[in-house]
């Protein structure tokens, strides 16, 4: 896009979030070096951290073979589920304090339609369950018990209770001082969360965790809840979020990386400036991590976090690639 048409789209930004009442937003657009806004290829997939690798292969084959981003994103993230020495997705992720493992996931399709599961225990594939809650029933959200009452109702297989070796390893260390401190980029999780845009132009976008480890039992994050760890608006654009749910979930992080999307602002930008709202509304900022992943409807991608670290995989008909989100704290 012209540096010129930039300006435009930003001046009309600007203007458009000052007569709606957010004028700080605006001021603080003007005057900042935005990238270059450049159209993207489609089909595409961006997923979080270096597992996002394996989940895109997956997702891939789905979207090169002109299948439907719902397909690819819940395919994609399945990857990691099943991956049992995954340390924070599936059932082999760190257990919560009391020792369970315990499960958050969503999806969403172009349609709008969306399902989660939180709390989930002893099931492989929360992302199916959750997508199933969307298929099939009148609700968007199934927790604890009935989640699971639904899940084994629909033929999923009750697993078993058992840690995996490095995950409780890594438990029977933790409970020597049983401390819940989270710490940026070694806080022992590392969601999937994964947005895609098909041959149709159709946009979907999965989440699934086995959330932070040693948190509260019970604990619930961001990750299954649609708005929070993942939101899909087809005419728009698609945005999922990893890092300390809490922190998240203030501020409806992927919607709110969505609606600035809406008002012009490229996946990256919008992901800058909900960190940058996430930053004025925990004032824990400092000591956490927290990434946002961002696609755009014309198939542009972007990424922000709050420190260093955090990394995303990109897959496209030319790689599949890590790359290194950008930052707040210098
Ligand atoms: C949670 N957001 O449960 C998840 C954890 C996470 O990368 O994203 N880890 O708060």
């Amino acid at each position: 896009m012209s540096s010129r048409r930039n300006f435009i789209k930003k001046s009309a930004l600007a203007s458009a979030l000052a007569v709606t009442g957010v004028p700080k937003i605006a001021n603080a657009l003007a005057g900042e070096n935005l990238s270059e806004i450049t159209e993207g290829k489609k089909p595409v997939v961006i997923s979080t951290w270096s597992h996002g690798l394996a989940a895109n292969d997956a997702a891939w084959k789905i979207l090169s073979e002109k299948g439907t981003a719902l397909d690819a994103v819940e395919k994609g993230v399945m990857v990691c589920e099943a991956d049992f020495t995954n340390l924070s997705v599936g059932l082999g992720g760190l257990p919560d304090r009391d020792g369970n493992v315990t499960l958050d996931a969503c999806i969403m399709d172009e349609k709008g339609r969306c399902g989660g599961v939180a709390f989930l225990q002893r099931i492989k594939h929360p992302v199916s369950v959750a997508r199933m809650v969307m298929e099939k029933t009148p609700h968007v959200l199934l927790a604890g018990k009935g989640a699971q009452k639904f899940a084994l109702d629909n033929g999923f297989k009750l697993e078993s209770k058992k840690l995996s070796p490095e995950a409780e390893k890594q438990y029977k260390e933790w409970l020597k001082k049983s401390e819940y401190k989270p710490v940026a980029n070694i806080e022992n999780h590392d969601t999937i969360g994964m947005v895609a845009i098909d041959s149709n132009g159709n946009l979907s976008g999965s989440c699934t965790t086995s959330g932070l480890a040693y948190k509260m039992h019970g604990r619930v994050g961001d990750s299954p809840i649609i708005g929070a760890g993942m939101y899909v608006d087809n005419e728009v654009g698609a945005a999922c979020a990893t890092g300390v749910g809490e922190t998240v979930l203030r501020i409806c992080g992927s919607y709110l990386v969505v609606e600035l999307m809406r008002h012009g602002l490229s996946p990256t930008e919008a992901c800058k400036k909900a960190i940058e709202r996430l930053v004025s509304k925990n004032p824990n900022y400092k000591d956490v991590q927290v990434g946002f992943l961002a696609l755009s409807k014309n198939g542009e991608h972007g990424a922000y976090a709050l420190q260093k670290g955090f990394n995303y995989a990109l897959a496209d008909s030319t790689r599949n690639k890590m790359f290194d989100s950008t930052y707040y704290v210098k």
